[in-house]
């Protein structure tokens, strides 16, 4: 038979499983979790396992809205219009928690009055009234061998339904939360950065390499320059969630060597006017100053001079520096051949007393036997 619910449009089956347990399936016809119950009672641990069985789990409830589709969805029950819901708790003073996810949401007012009471020490398993009553939509704690309709849920998220997103489930409906980069239901297209933006600059080039699809989220384009030339910026474009690059395309700057400073007593000239790579400049020194260092320097690749700036010295501080450098060898020479002087003197004086010894001394006379004359 068909009906029509408060929410959406809902199938409402009687189906024969095993040829012996009856139960009724209310599907909604969206997309989202779908509610479904038996009409057999269970005590709680049986009923999960029958949840389990034919669907995903026992009614896990996240919110007061949720709670109010499910009990108007829910036909009522006029003797025992209990149905158990998927929240326990271990022991008298432990939380209640939501079996699956773990929640321990449990609203203002889903309590029916002087609930949860406890009442026969042991209520650590919660029923949902369905019926007319005040209390419809309440909630009380009872004890879990106690028998009543099981209702479950079945999800439809599954492994597949998003491609790039995770997917999350709401009453009626599904949605893919998208990975950032990505769009569309499933999140299935990849988002695009506009390509006409990677320009090619003058005196460089562009190579680009694309993780997802061309100029697509993640795409890289790295930028580089002819020798001589240099980026004014290093780091590659990336192409973000947001469809735009992460940085504008850089430029090819000429690699510049620092300014050359005009040096004392002389001048320079340079073959280009920029300093730039390969750039020579030449130096001379002003009449009456001698060059030292070398008369010439170029602009490296890197920027970097190939050598220091040459200096110009006045003839005569050399003059005077060559001549006190003359002076202090020829002392030096001196030095060395008076101590030379006296080496000799004390050998030659060493043999002969040598020789005088070995005329009275037989042991002595073996050392300086050589220097013996004959
Ligand atoms: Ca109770």
């Amino acid at each position: 038979s068909e009906c029509r619910r408060r929410r959406g449009y809902c199938v409402c089956n009687l189906l024969l499983l095993h040829n012996r347990l009856k139960f009724i399936t209310c599907q909604d016809t969206s997309l989202g979790w779908t509610y479904h119950y038996s009409k057999d009672k269970l005590n709680w641990t049986e009923a999960r396992e029958w949840c389990r069985k034919y669907y995903t789990d026992m009614l896990v409830i996240q919110n007061q809205e949720e709670n109010d589709y499910v009990v108007s969805i829910l036909p009522n029950q006029t003797k025992s219009p209990y149905y158990w819901i998927g929240i326990t708790r271990n022991h008298i003073n432990g939380t209640w928690t939501w079996i699956g996810n773990n929640s321990t949401w449990v609203g203002e007012h889903s309590w029916a009055p002087n609930e949860p009471n406890n009442n026969d020490i042991t209520e650590f398993c919660v029923e949902i009234y369905v019926n007319s009553g005040a209390n419809r939509g309440k909630w009380n704690d009872e004890k879990c061998g106690s028998k009543k309709f099981p209702v479950c849920y079945e999800a439809q998220c599954n492994a597949t339904s998003c491609d790039r997103g995770r997917c999350q489930e709401t009453i009626e409906n599904t949605t893919c939360i998208c990975e950032p980069g990505f769009k569309g239901d499933r999140c299935q297209t990849v988002v695009e950065c506009d390509k006409d933006k990677i320009t090619v600059p003058s005196n460089g080039s562009v190579e680009c390499t694309h993780q997802y699809g061309n100029f697509s989220y993640n795409s890289s384009c790295q930028y580089s320059c002819e020798e001589g030339y240099r980026l004014s910026m290093s780091r590659p474009l990336t192409c973000t969630a947001s469809t735009k690059w992460s940085d504008q395309p850089p430029t090819c700057k000429s690699v510049e060597c620092p300014s050359l400073l005009q040096p004392d007593n002389g001048n320079y000239s340079c073959s280009g006017r920029n300093r730039t790579f390969n750039t020579t400049c030449r130096f001379d020194c002003h009449p009456g100053f001698l060059m030292i260092g070398s008369p010439a320097v170029t602009c490296g690749v890197t920027g970097v001079w190939s050598g220091p700036r040459p200096t110009c010295a006045k003839m005569t501080s050399l003059f005077f520096s060559g001549y006190k450098q003359a002076l202090l060898a020829v002392a030096g020479c001196g030095a060395l051949s008076t101590f030379c002087c006296i080496c000799c003197c004390w050998m030659k004086r060493r043999k002969s007393q040598c020789y005088s010894i070995t005329l009275h001394r037989k042991s002595d006379a073996r050392q300086c036997y050589f220097n013996r004359p004959q």
